[in-house]
C-alpha cells in the first residue's frame, strides 16, 4: 500500500542507509520493502512509536533487513525467488518431517549428516533439527536457554558442520529446520552477564526489578510452567540484588519485547540463521511474547503483533524461509499465530497442532473418538497458505490442552476427565497398559501433563516386558494407527526419532544431575543404532514399524488428497469407536480419500450408506490405498479391524 508518512520515511531512510549497503544492487531487496514497507512501518510504530529515538531505530531495522540480504548466498536468494513463484510449495503432501537432538541421534553434527541416508530410507525430507546453539555446560533446558545466538554449541560441532549438513541437505531435497529461542536468554549469555553486572543498556533487554512490587501483581495472573522445579515467574539475582522474570526456569531469562533494540536483535539472529541455510525456522514459546500485568502473559495481541513484523521484515531478506509457531496453547488461540483478522497466514505459515496430538492421545485412552471428533469440529478453519504441523510425540510432555466445553459435549465432566487421562498414561488406572510419568504436578491446580516414549505409552515396554505377542502386536497398531492419522489429517507430519523403531522409555537421564529432575529427559533418547539395524531383519518390532512408517509416507507422498488446503471434512458415522474423515483433491474433483481410524481394540462396523457429507464418493469398489486391499465388508457394512486405519479410494490407483 502507497501511503505518504511511511513513504516519506522509506526515502529519507533509503538517504540515511550506510554507503556500502547504498552502493549494492539490492533490486529484490528494494521491491519487497517498498512491498512490506507500510506494513512494518505501522506494526513498528504501533509497539514503539512512542519512543523519542523511533526513526533511528527504524533506519537501524532496515540496515539489518538489508545487511543480511547482502550477505545471503546466492543459491538461497534463487531459492527465496522460487519458492515466491510456487509461494504455495510447502502446502504439498510431499513433506514428512522429523524431530531430532543432533546429539541423541547421531553424536554430532558430522554423525547426523551421515545418517541422512538413514532418514532418506524411511522417506523423510525435512528435519528439524533441536537446538544446537552455544548453552551452558550445566543445565540448559535441552538447549533451550541460549548463550550464544550466532555459535553451535561445540560439542555438537562448528558453523561450518552445519553449512556442510545445510548444503548437503539441499542437494537431497531436504529442508533444514532450526530452532530460534525468541522468548528468552540463558542468565550465561552476554546480555545477561552485562545487566548483572550494572549496565543499564542491557538491564532493559531483560524484565528487571528492584523489588516484589510488580512481580508481586505479574504473579496474581501468571500461571507457573514448571511449578515443580521452577515455581513462580520470578528469580532474585543474587549479584544484582534485583528480581529478573523468568518464566520457565530460573535461568532463563525473558527477553523484553518493549524495547526495539531486542526485537532489532531477535530479527537479525533469525535471518542469520535463514542464511546459514535454514528453509524454516522454528520460534519457540512464541505465546509468552509480551507480558502485562493483570493478564496471563501468554497470546497477548503485541505477541501476535511482534511476530507479524518478524515475518514482514524476515520476507524482505529471505521470503523463501517459513515461521513454524510453537504455541502450545488453548485451541482457539493456536490457530491465531498463523495472523489474525487475515486471509493469508501473516504471522507463522506453520503451527504445531497441540490440539490434534493431544486429542489422538486421548482417543487412545478411551478407545473412542468421540472427542477427538468433537474437538475437531470446534477448530476453525486454517487461514489460506497456512498449514499444520501435526505430531504424535515430541520431546516436550503432551499437555491435556482441549476445550472444557468439547469435553463437557462429549459427555464428560472436564476434571475427572483429565484426570482419568493422566492416571491411564502413567500406568496408576488398573486396565492400561501404559508407562508414562506424570511431568508438571501443580498441586495448587491440580494440572499435570505427560511425560514417555510413544511406544512406552502405548504398552509396547509392558507387552515386551511380559513376552505378551499379542499386546506387542496390539502397541505396533496403535503407533501406526496414530501416524496414519498425521498423515493424512492435512498438514506436514512430524515424526520425533526413535518413534520409527519403537524406541522405548530412556531412564539414564536419573543419571545426570542436570537433567534428573526434568523426566521429559525419558523421551528423548540416544539412538540404539543396533535397535535401528534390526529393521532389516523379518518379523522384528522395528521391522514392523518402520515399514508400516516407510509405506504409509511413500503413500501420503502419491496421493495429493493429502495436501492441505482447507480440503478435509470431517464424516458422522453413528459409531463412536470410529474417526472418519474425508480428503478431497484440491485440483482434481472427484478424487477423493476417506481416512478411517478404529481407536477401539474389538472390530467395528462402518455403514457406509449412513455416512453424512459423503460428496460423489463411490462405494463400490474400496481400495485401501496403505495396503492395497479391499477391506471386508458385509453388504455395505465395512469392517475395520481394531486399531487398524484405512485410506480408502474409490478410484484404481492413478
Ligand atoms: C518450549 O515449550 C520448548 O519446546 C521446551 O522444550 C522448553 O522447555 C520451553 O519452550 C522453554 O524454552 O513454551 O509454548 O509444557 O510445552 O514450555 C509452549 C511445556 C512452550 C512446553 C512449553 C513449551
Amino acid at each position: 500500500m502507497y501511503e505518504q508518512v511511511s513513504h516519506s520515511l522509506l526515502n529519507q531512510i533509503l538517504d540515511e542507509l550506510k554507503p556500502e549497503i547504498r552502493k549494492r544492487d539490492l533490486r529484490h531487496f528494494y521491491t519487497r520493502l517498498g512491498a512490506n514497507f507500510y506494513a512494518i512501518y505501522s506494526l513498528f510504530h504501533h509497539l514503539y512509536g512512542q519512543r523519542e529515538d523511533f526513526t533511528s531505530q527504524m533506519v537501524r531495522l532496515v540496515e539489518v533487513m538489508a545487511s543480511r540480504y547482502i550477505a545471503r548466498d546466492a543459491d538461497l536468494k534463487e531459492t527465496d525467488i522460487r519458492r515466491e513463484k510456487q509461494h504455495n510449495w510447502f502446502l504439498s503432501q510431499e513433506w514428512v518431517g522429523m524431530a531430532l537432538y543432533a546429539d541423541g541421534f547421531a553424536g554430532n553434527l558430522p554423525g547426523l549428516r551421515s545418517h541422512l541416508r538413514y532418514l532418506q530410507e524411511l522417506g523423510i525430507n525435512m528435519v528439524h533439527v533441536m537446538p544446537i546453539l552455544k548453552c551452558p555446560k550445566g543445565a540448559s533446558d535441552g538447549g533451550y536457554a541460549v548463550s550464544d545466538f550466532r555459535d553451535i554449541d561445540e560439542r555438537v560441532g562448528t558453523l561450518v558442520d552445519l553449512r556442510a549438513m545445510s548444503k548437503d541437505m539441499r542437494r537431497r531435497e531436504m529442508l533444514l529446520t532450526l530452532d530460534v529461542v525468541v522468548n528468552h536468554t540463558s542468565d550465561e549469555h552476554e546480555w545477561a552477564q552485562r545487566a548483572r553486572a550494572g549496565d543499564p543498556r542491557y538491564q532493559d533487554y531483560y524484565y528487571i526489578f528492584d523489588n516484589r512490587d510488580v512481580p508481586d501483581m505479574f504473579e496474581e495472573t501468571m500461571p507457573e510452567i514448571f511449578p515443580e522445579t521452577s515455581p513462580g515467574n520470578f528469580t532474585f539475582d543474587q549479584t544484582m540484588g534485583k528480581w529478573v522474570m523468568t518464566v520457565f526456569n530460573s535461568y532463563q531469562w525473558d527477553l523484553n519485547y518493549s524495547n526495539p533494540a531486542v526485537f532489532i536483535e531477535m530479527l537479525d539472529i533469525i535471518l542469520f540463521w535463514a542464511n546459514q541455510g535454514a528453509d524454516i525456522v522454528r520460534l519457540d514459546a512464541v505465546a509468552f511474547l509480551w507480558k502485562k500485568i493483570g493478564t496471563t502473559c501468554q497470546n497477548e495481541r503485541e505477541a501476535h503483533l511482534i511476530l507479524q513484523l518478524m515475518k514482514d521484515c524476515s520476507q524482505v531478506t529471505a521470503p523463501g524461509v517459513l515461521f513454524i509457531a510453537e504455541a502450545i496453547v488453548a485451541p482457539v488461540e493456536i490457530i491465531k499465530y498463523f495472523g489474525e483478522d487475515a486471509i493469508i497466514a501473516k504471522e507463522c505459515e506453520i503451527a504445531y497442532n497441540a490440539t490434534y496430538m493431544a486429542l489422538l492421545w486421548e482417543a487412545v485412552a478411551t478407545k473412542n473418538a468421540k472427542l477427538l471428533d468433537q474437538g475437531i469440529r470446534s477448530l476453525p478453519d486454517k487461514l489460506d497458505r497456512a498449514t499444520w504441523l501435526n505430531y504424535v510425540r515430541c520431546h516436550d510432555d503432551i499437555g491435556l490442552g482441549f476445550d472444557d466445553a468439547d469435553i463437557v459435549k462429549a459427555g464428560y465432566d472436564p476434571y475427572a476427565h483429565r484426570r482419568f487421562l493422566v492416571d491411564y498414561f502413567t500406568g496408576v488406572y488398573d486396565a492400561s497398559p501404559s508407562r508414562g510419568q506424570p511431568f508438571g504436578r501443580n498441586d495448587k491446580t491440580g494440572d499435570a501433563r505427560i511425560s514417555g516414549s510413544l511406544a512406552s505409552l502405548v504398552g509396547l515396554e509392558a507387552a515386551i516386558e511380559s513376552a505378551d505377542e499379542a499386546g506387542i502386536q496390539r502397541s505396533i497398531d496403535v503407533i501406526l494407527l496414530l501416524h496414519s492419522m498425521i498423515m493424512s489429517f492435512g498438514g506436514i507430519p512430524l515424526l520425533y526419532y526413535g518413534d520409527e523403531i519403537g524406541t522405548l522409555n530412556d531412564c539414564t537421564f536419573l543419571q545426570d544431575e542436570n537433567k534428573a529432575r526434568d523426566n521429559r529427559w525419558m523421551h528423548r533418547p540416544r539412538m540404539d543404532w543396533d535397535k535401528a539395524e534390526l529393521r532389516n531383519r523379518h518379523g522384528t518390532v522395528e521391522q514392523r514399524i518402520f515399514e508400516g512408517l516407510q509405506k504409509m509416507i511413500a503413500v501420503r507422498k502419491s496421493t495429493a488428497a493429502f495436501a492441505d488446503y482447507n480440503n478435509r471434512t470431517l464424516i458422522e458415522t453413528g459409531n463412536p469407536h470410529l474417526f472418519v474423515f474425508m480428503r478431497n483433491n484440491p485440483f482434481q474433483l472427484n478424487e477423493s480419500v476417506l481416512v478411517v481410524g478404529n481407536f477401539d481394540s474389538s472390530p467395528q462396523s462402518l455403514t457406509l450408506s449412513d455416512l453424512s457429507n459423503r460428496g460423489h464418493f463411490a462405494f463400490a469398489q474400496l481400495t485401501d490405498l496403505y495396503s492395497g486391499e479391499s477391506p471386508t465388508h458385509f453388504k455395505d457394512q465395512l469392517v475395520i479391524p481394531p486399531f487398524r486405519f484405512y485410506w480408502l479410494s474409490d478410484q484404481r490407483r492413478y
